[in-house]
């Protein structure tokens, strides 16, 4: 297998089980990536990241541009080994940390123009060959183009907008991006309108094919940006299939800022491979516990006396370690250990959903799969 293959290893209805090649190892999908924004899943040793079946971790250009700055992490010799960790890495372009956080930006056709309010104050110009040359030296396996994700609601024009500029900077990017050993992923918006979304693709699907025409590489897969911005689920799941599916197959489909139980067992039946999110950690560090009965928040009294596991279905170190009781204790005293031992059951939870759906995949048993998920108590919290 060369680098940024995908195989496609089974599928089952829509949903694919796939395999990927990049410089540090392959990864397989469905895929759940932890979030490391700032090159650390927060509270969790590289090593262990491992024991939790965590296959790709993502860091964010923005954060590590403004901390430690492009310059430290290259002197390193990369995002990788700056952080000791030697799987495959996938870096955000940062275009959704600006437009998503309070930045004074200001956008114009060649690029954008910043000031890092949650930093020093300090003002910046970034154009999409600047961002290229950004995740380069960062020099994660994969890096997403730079574009623009617009909030919900949002008028259809300002949503038009925002496409056509980022299909404008994923030809920019496509064309600035040399690493060889670096995946560029080109991102797919539109926001909740079919006709503006199909347009993205087939905007990028041409960038792609006129790249190679040319002599040039394209994309190595997609991402799926502008959804989980605050529109209801239903409004996201009217349109994710018809777009992930019109996408080509041969490459992965990331559906971006994702990370919630359900809608990830729902997106991989419309034809979606890969997914990030904060939510494991975040809700982790604030005593929040997946299961497969629920969510449970360890601060609740019931717990005060509870000498099971988080989750008697649950395989994890945690799991196979620790008591309810333990951990209850830990997150009431505001000891770290509590929360990192929240996050790692919460990502070992999401990891090992997606290692399930993958065997149903392969069993072609991912519509039964589903319906016992969709069945099941954890459906709810949804
Ligand atoms: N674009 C980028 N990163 C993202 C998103 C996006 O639209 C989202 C949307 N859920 C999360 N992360 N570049
Ligand atoms: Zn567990």
């Amino acid at each position: 297998m060369s680098l940024f293959d995908l195989t496609i290893d089974a599928q089952s209805g829509h949903a694919r089980a796939t395999t990927y090649q990049t410089a540090h190892g392959s990864f397989t999908t469905p895929l759940f990536m932890p979030v490391g924004t700032h090159a650390t899943v927060k509270g969790i040793m590289p090593d262990m990241l491992k024991q939790l079946q965590s296959q790709v971790v993502l860091a964010n250009t923005y954060h590590l541009y403004m901390r430690p700055g492009v310059d430290v992490v290259e002197e390193a010799g990369g995002v990788q080994k700056f952080m000791h960790y030697d799987g495959p890495m996938l870096t955000d372009s940062g275009g959704f940390q600006l437009f998503s956080l309070d930045h004074m930006m200001k956008v114009d056709g060649d690029g954008v123009s910043f000031q890092a309010r949650d930093y020093d104050g300090s003002r910046h110009r970034w154009t999409p060959e600047a961002n290229m040359r950004i995740q380069e030296r960062l020099g994660a396996d994969i890096a997403m183009q730079l574009d623009q994700c617009i909030g919900y609601p949002a008028e259809k024009s300002a949503v038009a907008a925002s496409t056509k500029l980022s299909w404008e900077w994923a030809r920019r990017c496509c064309d600035a991006h040399v690493r060889p050993d670096q995946a560029l992923f080109g991102i797919v918006q539109g926001g909740m309108h079919l006709d503006l979304r199909l347009e993205s693709v087939n905007r990028l699907a041409t960038i792609d094919k006129e790249s190679r025409n040319q002599g040039g590489r394209g994309f190595q897969g997609w991402g799926i940006g502008g959804y989980s911005v605050g529109e209801p689920h239903d409004v996201m799941f009217a349109t994710l299939g018809q777009v992930a599916r019109s996408l080509p197959d041969h490459m992965p489909r990331y559906l971006m800022g994702v990370g919630n139980p359900t809608t990830l067992v729902r997106a991989v039946r419309e034809g979606v491979d890969m997914f990030d999110c904060v939510l494991p950690t975040r809700t982790g560090r604030m005593g929040t516990a997946f299961s497969s009965t629920g969510r449970m928040n360890l601060r609740n009294a019931r717990y005060t006396h509870d000498f099971t596991p988080l989750d008697h279905e649950c395989t994890c170190p945690v799991c196979t370690q620790f008591t309810r009781a333990y951990i209850r204790h830990l997150v009431k005293q505001g000891e770290m250990l509590g929360g990192i031992l929240l996050s790692m059951h919460n990502i070992y939870f999401l990891t090992d959903l997606m290692r399930r759906a993958r065997e149903a995949i392969l069993a072609d048993a991912y519509e039964e799969f589903y319906a016992a998920w969709m069945a099941s108590p954890a459906a709810k919290d949804y």
